[in-house]
């Protein structure tokens, strides 16, 4: 299987060390040991690793407010850290549309006011070195975003941590930059007229929604377990959703009821090529989200390895692609999800997948 991996080092040093569910501390499963078990697979499966490169902000700048990638360095210069013994950094006041009431939103002096600006949940912590590995996933995605512009088939980004559901100014969801999100506009800059992102992780990507929620260049598709059953993102991800102003009509979520198999999941997997492929894309960028296997903790969704080979399939098929790691928890099965959907994108684009 000769899909280039693109692997960034800096990835193993985000240790968010478990996070705050429902008031309680847990354990978290979005831990390093994801990214080394999807790399050693990858390879043992035959696929070149390459170093990630490191790329400059202008890209990232370009879908993020950067007072959200300097939070960290904002709280370690408060002495959060070093004088209060609060090494990660949770908000503890979100400015919601009910606190506000009509107030403008201000940007408070004080950093851990301000962190409740720019983090919208309390599972999503940053630690000492969580920045420089929010980057290497990001150079990642760009570098994998470079293979592709330069004429390569398919490459695939194994950013950790993932980045689908941080939107323009805040991140969430076990997710701090939104690599997607980054793999698109590079592809746009390095000349594409028109991109497809399709999102196949578990849950919705609500912040590349709403980063290119009134574009026109950048549709947007996912299938995810329905928020509106009580899955995570909780707020977006209804069928509903279709863009706003230019981006009107480009934007389609497919949400699907717990407990969905292989049969129902390709199916959704299935109206979201055929709409991306109407619009003849010249680049396709694919959250591929591994989380929507049975085996997986985090939903309930129950598709299984060869699901995973003939998503793969589908998405392959659509174009020159980027596929960017997003969710996927269960360490013993990872490996071999993400060879089944690598082979399967291999097949899809008529490369060798052996
Ligand atoms: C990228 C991605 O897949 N993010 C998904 C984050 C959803 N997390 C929801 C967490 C809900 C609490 N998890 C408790 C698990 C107990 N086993
Ligand atoms: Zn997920």
């Amino acid at each position: 299987m000769r899909v280039p991996v693109v692997w960034s080092e800096d990835c193993l040093r985000h240790e968010p060390g478990g996070e705050v569910w429902l008031g309680v501390w847990d354990e978290g499963t979005e831990v390093p040991a994801r990214a080394v078990v999807l790399r050693d697979a990858l390879a043992v499966a035959g696929a070149p690793v390459v170093a990630a490169r490191p790329h400059g902000d202008e890209i990232v700048r370009a879908v993020h407010d950067p007072d959200l990638a300097r939070i960290w360095q904002a709280w370690e210069q408060a002495g959060l850290p070093a004088e209060y013994g609060r090494d990660r950094v949770v908000p503890y006041v979100f400015p919601t549309p009910g606190m506000l009431a009509g107030l403008p939103l201000r940007s408070p002096p004080a950093v851990h006011g301000r962190a409740g600006l720019f983090c919208y949940d309390t599972m999503t912590l940053v630690g000492p070195g969580s920045w420089a590995a929010i980057r290497g996933a990001a150079d990642a995605a760009l570098t994998a975003a470079d293979l592709v512009s330069s004429g390569e088939r398919l490459a695939y980004a194994l950013c950790r941590p993932p980045g689908h559901h941080v939107t323009r100014s805040a991140y969430g969801g076990s997710c701090y930059l939104n690599n997607a999100a980054i793999a698109a506009q590079a592809l746009r800059a390095a000349g594409a007229r028109r991109v497809a992102v399709v999102d196949i992780d578990a849950h919705h990507g609500n912040g590349t929604q709403m980063i290119f929620y009134e574009r026109r260049d950048v549709w947007y598709g996912s299938v995810h377990v329905d928020p509106g059953a009580g899955w995570f993102p909780h707020y977006a991800g209804y069928a509903a959703e279709r863009g706003r102003g230019d981006g009107e009509g480009c934007n389609r979520n497919v949400p699907l009821a717990p407990g969905t198999g292989d049969d129902g999941w390709l199916a959704g997997v299935t109206a979201l090529c055929d709409e991306a492929r109407a619009l003849a894309p010249d680049a396709v960028v694919v959250s591929l989200g591994l989380d929507a296997a049975a085996t997986d903790p985090e939903s309930p969704l129950c598709v299984t390895e060869a699901g995973y080979r003939a998503a793969g399939r589908l998405v392959g098929a659509l174009g020159p692609a980027v596929l960017i790691q997003e969710g996927g928890y269960d360490l013993p099965s990872l490996g071999g999800l993400a060879v089944a959907a690598l082979s399967g994108a291999a097949e899809g684009a008529g490369l060798d997948a052996s």
